[in-house]
């Protein structure tokens, strides 16, 4: 396959001044009719062919001002077509054609297909080449009207809706789009409807659309999109520009959601949502990819991206503005701890492996294979770092400036940047290298006190350094903001959180006339996505744990703690360390602390996160050990801590009625943290009460988890699929809560028992994933020294990529860790994607990620 390059950029030869499509719906052989007026482009002087992508469309017919091509003009292939220049006219000119497609037949759910009956689309980012000819690139935009011919009783594009009889309705989107920005629904819908204004008086209908049964699960969402819409006003001064917005809930999804111009399409996990079927987790993410898909209006839609080595200019900013909402709606600290776990979880973790690649990559073979936590959080990370050396005014100012000289615009990296540039003063050529560097920057520091006369002088020492990645050897230093705050030594802060800018290699920065040596807090609100390497007595960090004025560091400090007796327990046989339990028992009756955050501190690291604690330090992780170290670390913290622990499981028992506000979830997750821990010691038997008597889903999820790890939840297990057995959403967390809570040595027995089971619909995403996804999650079943999880999980992305090559690649990044691990894991891995890379046909998706994972 073909490898892209950024450098090889250059624009359409053409404008597209307008669209009109006309689809006769039929499952098997819908009729898509284009009309496409295009003249020529002035920043592409010269004549050119004229060329259009298209794949798996049946040509029917095409012509150019009413006068079919000749054939001796016309040469279409797999990716396309092209029609010579010679037989363009030269001035602007009506591209006609009709296509045939299969939407039934669309398995890979790109392009038109269908979903428990309904059409739908999914065009990002190059699905419209499956819908019909067209340039499909982002820098190419139009306004587009649409005609939808069917007899379902909902037909729905984008933009406002013009027209609609027996059997027909038209859409017009004035605003000028790409192409992944199309989008199409038809189906037997029914709709929950509301109302917004604009602060400017717009008065725009809101609908969200699911199949009849789905109706009492959207209210949530329908409150989400109108905070959206209001935050958006009153944050950033963006206004929505259409007089409807709709939301369509489809099962059969690969993303999570999508932008498409006033009509978003989102997989159902993220719309439907009520306590007795979604956890508070579900409902927080739902919150905040309503709110990401709607703030896309502008950071996407009305602003998109030149090419799509430019993704991270859309997706970037919009986490990030998603982040800034979720933390305006529920707790700023709580969000910023849960955001740095994903990063660390999923973007350090792909940094740190053979999948590294830079926020704004320079070449890509599959562009659905750059949907990645590097474009999308690194991405978000980047432009807090951003905010944070600019001010909040500065930012202020250059978001205003990017909006008014951008919209309208495919834009790039370098607009963005030069707004800030142009909003600020500052030069920001050094700090482009975020964008263009790969890696994580490891960041160390040495702490030096003088004392002195009028005040003694505290020195703080950075180095930076990055190791390389694949095609990047050698990494110049970066702009580092490091958010750093001084306590002396009876807890109180001496120096406020001060962000001090480091752009060496090597630099020291002081602080004057202290009184005492103080105790450094660095880092603060994780200001940048760096690796601290600082080696702290644990008196220190227990310090920190219980004075630190900043929450993140605060919980940092107890992290690092866990990590530490964690590191020691597996790779010294040391016990669980006393004074461990003992903070984080102060911090359990700490009930001016928020109970979000309490919960957060009782949550032990990942077993993937201590496996690559363990490699950047030389060692070679056991998943074993691992999985050993953190039971016996719960064990010994629930025996330590089993009266306040039961105490607290009882205190944060909800009381009233079911609120999804972050308050309440608070109380939730300490209460089912506690239970974890409980669990260890009761041998399920809180769990099998509250599992009977639980009143939703997250405290009922959150005790069937528990029943399975104490080995007694088959009557649990019966009972809960009967009562879901209707609800899709609910029974694929049956499905991943079972493999993932399995014992390692059955995890891939489990699996392959689910996997045999009726309802392992695998061509469903979020079902593939369920499963997948769970095996990949559970790590020392995944990394089983028997080799067994990672047979199964080969098997089946090979069975999976002829059918949706999406999904297999993405689900391939559970092998990108393998290098980690010991030579006989390493070999089991090698021989699974030896066997993957070797087989015959393979998507141009999966063998791009087989052989980058490879090396
Ligand atoms: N643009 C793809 C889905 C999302 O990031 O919103
Ligand atoms: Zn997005």
């Amino acid at each position: 396959p073909q490898t892209i390059h950024l450098a090889d950029y250059q624009p359409y030869p053409f404008r597209v001044a307008r669209v009109e499509l006309t689809f006769r719906l039929s499952p098997r052989a819908t009729r898509v009719l284009s009309r496409i007026a295009f003249a020529a482009n002035p920043d592409r002087p010269g004549r050119h062919d004229l060329f259009l992508h298209g794949e798996r469309l049946r040509l029917l017919s095409a012509r150019i001002d009413g006068t079919p091509v000749p054939a001796a003009a016309l040469v279409v292939t797999d990716e396309g077509l092209t029609v010579a220049a010679h037989a363009l006219p030269e001035g602007p000119f009506l591209w006609e054609a009709e296509v045939e497609i299969d939407p039934e037949g669309n398995t890979a759910l790109e392009g038109l297909y269908m979903s428990g009956g309904m059409y739908c689309t999914q065009c990002e980012a190059e699905g419209f080449r499956k819908i019909t000819y067209y340039p499909d690139r982002p820098d190419v935009m139009a306004p587009f009207r649409v005609r939808i011919e069917s007899d379902l009783p909902v037909m729905l594009s984008n933009g406002n809706p013009v027209g609609a009889g027996a059997g027909w309705a038209e859409w017009d989107d004035p605003w000028p789009k790409p192409a992944y920005l199309f989008a199409l629904v038809a189906g037997n819908l029914v709709n929950l409807p509301d109302r917004f204004t604009t602060r400017s008086g717009r008065k725009v209908d809101l609908n969200i659309w699911v199949r009849p049964g789905d109706l009492d699960r959207c209210a949530f969402a329908m409150d989400s999109l109108i905070r959206s819409m209001k935050w958006d006003e009153d944050t950033y001064g963006r206004e929505y520009d259409l007089d409807v917005f709709n939301i369509v809930a489809v099962d059969d999804f690969n993303m999570g959601a999508m932008e498409n111009k006033g009509l978003n399409i989102f997989n159902s996990k993220l719309v439907l949502a009520s306590p007795e079927t979604a956890t508070d987790l579900d409902f927080e993410r739902i919150e905040g990819v309503i709110a990401h898909e709607y703030f896309h209006n502008w950071t996407g839609n009305r602003i998109t991206c030149r090419d799509w080595f430019q993704l991270c200019l859309k997706e970037g900013l919009t986490v990030f503005r998603d982040q800034q909402f979720t933390s305006d709606m529920r707790s700023g600290p709580v969000k910023r701890i849960e955001d740095v776990l994903t990063l660390r979880a999923r973007q350090f973790r792909e940094d740190m492996g053979p999948l590294a690649h830079p926020p704004r990559p320079s070449s890509f073979v599959e562009i659905n294979n750059f949907y990645t936590a590097t474009v999308y959080e690194k991405g978000a990370e980047v432009i807090g770092m951003l905010k944070r050396l600019v001010g909040d005014d500065g930012y202020a100012r250059a978001l205003d400036l990017y909006f008014d000289r951008h919209d309208g615009d495919a834009a790039t990296i370098e607009d963005w940047l030069k707004v800030f540039e142009d909003a600020t003063g500052r030069d920001l050529s050094q700090f482009r290298r975020w964008y263009t560097d790969a890696g994580t920057p490891r960041l160390s520091v040495a702490e030096d006190w003088a004392p002195g006369d009028q005040g003694g002088t505290f020195t703080l020492t950075f180095t930076q350094s990055t190791p390389p990645t694949p095609g990047q050897e050698v990494k110049p230093p970066r702009v580092i903001p490091i958010a750093v705050g001084l306590l002396n030594p009876n807890g109180d802060e001496v120096v406020p959180t001060t962000v001090l800018e480091m752009t060496e290699a090597t630099q020291s920065f002081r602080f004057d006339g202290l009184a005492s040596r103080p105790v450094a807090s660095i880092l603060r609100g994780f200001s940048a996505p760096v690796v601290l390497e600082r080696s702290v007595p644990a008196a220190e960090h227990a310090f920190l744990l219980a004075h630190d004025t900043d929450p993140f560091n605060r919980w940092e400090a107890g992290r690092a703690l866990a990590k530490d007796t964690l590191v020691r327990m597996v790779a010294e046989d040391a016990p669980a360390s006393p004074d461990y339990i003992a903070a984080l028992g102060r911090l359990l009756a700490d009930d001016a602390l928020d109970p979000a955050f309490r919960a957060l501190c009782l949550r032990l690291p990942a077993e993937d996160d201590l496996a690559q604690t363990l490699a950047d330090t030389g060692r070679t992780p056991d998943p074993d050990r691992i999985h050993a170290a953190r039971e016996d670390l719960a064990r010994a913290v629930a025996q330590a801590l089993e009266r306040p622990l039961a105490a607290t499981f009882e205190a944060m028992a909800d009381g009233g009625p079911f609120s999804p506000d972050a308050a309440a979830a608070g109380r939730r997750s300490l209460r089912v943290a506690a239970l974890a821990l409980l669990n260890h010691l009761d041998g399920g038997a809180r769990a099998a009460d509250l599992f009977d008597g639980a009143t939703n889903m997250t405290e009922r999820a959150a005790a069937l988890a528990c029943l399975i790890e104490a080995g007694r939840a088959a009557e649990a297990l019966a009972a809960f699929h009967d009562r879901w057995r209707n609800n899709r959403l609910v029974i694929d967390k049956w499905f991943t809560l079972q493999v993932v809570h399995a014992a390692p040595a059955h995890a891939a027995g489990v699996a392959g028992q689910l996997a045999a089971h009726a309802d392992f619909d695998w061509r469903n995403p979020n079902r593939a994933r369920a499963l997948l996804g769970g095996l990949a999650a559970n790590h020392a079943g995944f990394h089983d020294a028997s080799g067994a999880a990672y047979r199964f999980y080969a098997d089946w992305l090979l069975r999976l990529d002829p059918v949706n090559p999406q999904i297999a690649a993405r689900l391939s990044t559970a092998f990108e860790t393998w290098a980690r691990y010991d030579a006989d894991r390493r070999a089991l891995v090698r021989a699974e994607l030896e066997r993957i890379r070797a087989t015959p046909d393979l998507s141009r998706d999966l063998s791009e990620m087989t052989a980058r994972i490879l090396g």
